[in-house]
């Protein structure tokens, strides 16, 4: 056991194992459990996912309770909001509740306090991983048909009001959609939108209470984010009419590969439930043709998003764009691309500046920064995605890189919400742990890979 790395010695497991189940009980709020203790005091969409796999091996009713409690958030329509308020929490986040204004909006659960936007739809791919691991899947059965036609109802929202064109991709109406915020990409969107100051609400932030600046997205980006909400909050959210004239439209890779991997999921999960399931695999077949036809970028090797408003690509490298991997969506020769490129300098970093897998964006664009929010640190649920999507293809080596880097980063710095990519850090930086400490989903998804 002496050459291999500490998490695998059986002492050092069993601590990480009980410190990671102790971030998940003392983030538990009510029936579900929030990001992170006081960064993020409400549920939160993709994240109730990740966390609910956390669960899946130690509580199966906790990890059910997560996903029923997103879901009462779901409005008539299918949309799953990015954020379910907790009462207990009003006024300790912003944007909260009574910004979002979306009180008395069609559709919207009448007893339950949401944001108005959406976010990665995990859940598929996250409830068949459930079924999986269920300890009873017949006695659980209730719980699966329930969330099946939620999560059914959720993935036609997708493709009915988020893909106009009927393209098979979805589009992400503000960075929070992306659960990527503050990517280098969505400043190329912004720098095509006119933006005047005077269309920005007052508003006061929350994170840099909890959070130094130089970790957190910039003042601009954050107005251009508010910029977005009110644009939303007063049309009322009404879709379709809605992007008649909206100017964020983006179809972004790992939105879609997620929603695609999902789709898979469903048709499991509905043979399995002898639900239909053609929808699904149309979609699927649809999705993935169109992320290799529209977001792959044969100059830079790698999936990128596109802008519908302006009609093009932007071409910067992040880890999102390596997710399509997940659902099964490149080809050999776009695999090999990809692989070369997470196995070189842009994301392995060289010998004298080696690091960790797998930065957000890659460490060689203008945009990267190792320190700040999606602009360049490692977060665990990128590197979890990805390191199935590489074992999806055969990729096992490099796959189990990206594992043992989390976990490494994890014995070496805690359940941070993101990391530093770089291993070797400044003598004056003692930590490469950032953002919020105790953080859920690292928490979750540690458990998850040590198969606890
Ligand atoms: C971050 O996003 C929220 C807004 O949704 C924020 O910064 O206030 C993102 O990292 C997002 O992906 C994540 O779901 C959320 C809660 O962990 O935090």
């Amino acid at each position: 056991m002496t050459d291999l790395p500490p998490y695998y010695d059986p002492a050092t497991t069993a601590n990480i194992v009980a410190a990671a189940k102790n971030v998940l009980k003392d983030n538990i709020l009510g029936a579900f459990t929030k990001p992170a203790p006081t960064l993020y005091p409400h549920q939160w969409n993709w994240d109730a996912g990740f966390i609910a796999l956390g669960y899946a091996r130690s509580d199966f009713r906790q990890a059910c309770a997560e996903m029923t409690a997103l879901f009462r958030g779901q409005w008539a329509n299918g949309m799953v909001p990015q954020i379910v308020f907790s009462v207990e929490n009003v006024g300790k986040y912003f944007p909260g509740y009574r910004f979002w204004d979306t009180n008395g909006v069609p559709g919207k659960p009448r007893n339950v306090r949401t944001s108005g936007i959406t976010m990665p739809p995990v859940h598929g791919f996250i409830l068949n991983r459930l079924l999986q691991l269920a300890p009873d899947s017949k006695a659980y059965r209730p719980f699966f048909l329930r969330m099946f036609d939620r999560i059914s109802l959720l993935h036609q929202y997708c493709y009915q009001y988020r893909d106009p064109a009927r393209e098979g991709l979805a589009f992400i109406c503000h960075p929070w959609e992306s659960g990527m915020d503050n990517l280098p990409t969505w400043e190329e969107v912004f720098s095509q939108i006119e933006f005047d100051a005077a269309d920005v609400p007052p508003y006061e932030r929350r994170d840099l209470e909890h959070v130094d600046a130089r970790y957190r997205p910039r003042k601009p980006s954050y107005d251009r984010y508010i910029y977005l909400v009110n644009l939303l909050r007063q049309q009322r959210y009404q879709e379709p009419e809605i992007w008649e004239n909206y100017p964020f439209q983006v179809q972004e890779p790992m939105f879609n590969a997620i929603l695609n991997h999902s789709n898979e999921a469903l048709i499991e999960l509905g043979d399995w439930l002898r639900r239909d399931t053609g929808r699904f695999r149309e979609w699927h077949t649809q999705t993935n043709r169109a992320i290799n036809s529209k977001l792959w970028s044969e100059s830079r090797g790698i999936y990128v998003s596109y802008d519908r408003v302006q009609h093009r690509q932007i071409p910067i490298a992040t880890a999102g764009g390596m997710i399509p991997l997940l659902c099964g969506a490149p080809d050999a020769a776009r695999v090999t691309r990809v692989v070369t490129m997470l196995e070189g300098p842009s994301f392995t970093g060289t010998p004298e500046h080696p690091a960790w897998l797998c930065a957000s964006t890659a460490l060689d664009e203008p945009g990267f920064d190792p320190h700040r929010y999606w602009r360049g640190p490692v977060w665990i649920n990128m590197n979890w995605m990805l390191f199935h999507g590489l074992n999806r293809y055969g990729h096992h080596a490099i796959a189990e890189k990206l594992r043992s880097d989390s976990l490494e980063l994890v014995r070496q710095y805690g359940f941070w919400e993101y990391f530093n990519p770089w291993k070797n850090l400044p003598e004056n930086e003692k930590s490469g742990g950032y953002g919020s400490n105790q953080f859920s989903w690292t928490a979750a998804l540690t458990l998850d890979w040590l198969g606890m």
